[in-house]
């Protein structure tokens, strides 16, 4: 049984928007074909390369496949920082054109947890200026006030699966784990939430879809629909009512491990 809930901890790439597909892969794209690269990523080699959390690392992977890649490490790091840095100026672009949705049930919980006091946070992999991007659009310029705490991917020495962003977001909030829930949608978010001992829930995203994840507190497949989640939430006060805070207190009070196989 979890104290009442003081926290909330949102993942941002996959949880609050599909910012993958066609945010991220299509500016690293973006980024090689700037730099005169004959490198692409398809949607199905992106999906192998998220194993790899953190855009930067992920480069500098896939570069270890490639026989056109630069030999020399220091030469690999260089090219990796500067199509990273490209990558994070398209994405930036990508958003601003309104091209990526924030995923739907997102703002209702937000502004529910606004209305109850519950503080939020965001922890997450991917670098501030991408999430500055993302809700900057979403939320507006002002969008820093909503959260007591914002942990990204620099301010970690090791990205997730470890649970550094986790302890950090919640040293920051002065919570306790089990005073917080974490919403993840991937593996190696949900084993950095569980890390730090936070009850985590997965609302599943396109690239997780079918990856086996194991013990969060609810899987479902997004915030907007109470249809197909496990545990099953309370039953509806009234018709279509998206999941709200009330449904997440009851399943972190309940605190299930349920899991999902891929
Ligand atoms: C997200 C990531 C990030 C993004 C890109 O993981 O792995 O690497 O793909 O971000 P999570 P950067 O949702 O678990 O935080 O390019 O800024 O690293
Ligand atoms: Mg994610």
């Amino acid at each position: 049984m979890t104290n009442r809930l003081k926290a909330l901890l949102w993942d941002v790439d996959g949880t609050l928007a599909e910012t993958e597909r066609d945010g991220h892969r299509v500016a690293f794209n973006r980024a090689f074909e700037s730099l005169g690269l004959p490198w692409s990523w398809d949607e199905a080699r992106y999906g192998e390369l998220l194993a790899v959390a953190g855009g930067r690392e992920r480069l500098m992977h896939d570069m270890t496949t490639r026989s056109d890649a630069p030999v020399l490490a220091g030469e690999r790091e260089a090219l990796a920082r500067e199509l990273h840095e490209l990558k994070n100026g398209f994405y930036a672009e990508i958003i601003e054109g309104g091209q990526i949705a924030l995923r739907g049930g997102v703002l209702a919980v937000m502004q529910q947890c606004r209305e109850r006091g519950v503080r939020m946070a965001i922890a997450t992999t991917t670098s501030r200026s991408n999430v500055d991007a993302l809700l900057r659009r979403h939320l507006g310029r002002q969008w820093t006030e909503a959260f007591a705490a914002i942990v990204c991917g620099e301010d970690v020495q090791r990205k997730k699966p470890d649970p550094e962003v986790y302890q950090r977001a919640l040293r920051a909030l002065g919570v306790g784990p089990l005073e917080a829930v974490a919403i993840e949608d991937s593996p190696g978010g949900v084993a950095a939430a569980r890390g730090a001992d936070v009850p985590v829930m997965v609302t599943t995203s396109a690239y997780f879809d079918h990856s086996t994840i194991e013990g969060a507190i609810a899987i479902g497949p997004g915030l907007d629909r109470r249809e197909g989640w496990r545990p099953a939430p309370r039953p509806a006060a009234r018709p279509a009512e998206p999941i709200g805070l009330e449904d997440i207190e009851a399943w972190a009070a309940q605190m299930d491990s349920v899991s999902q196989h891929g």
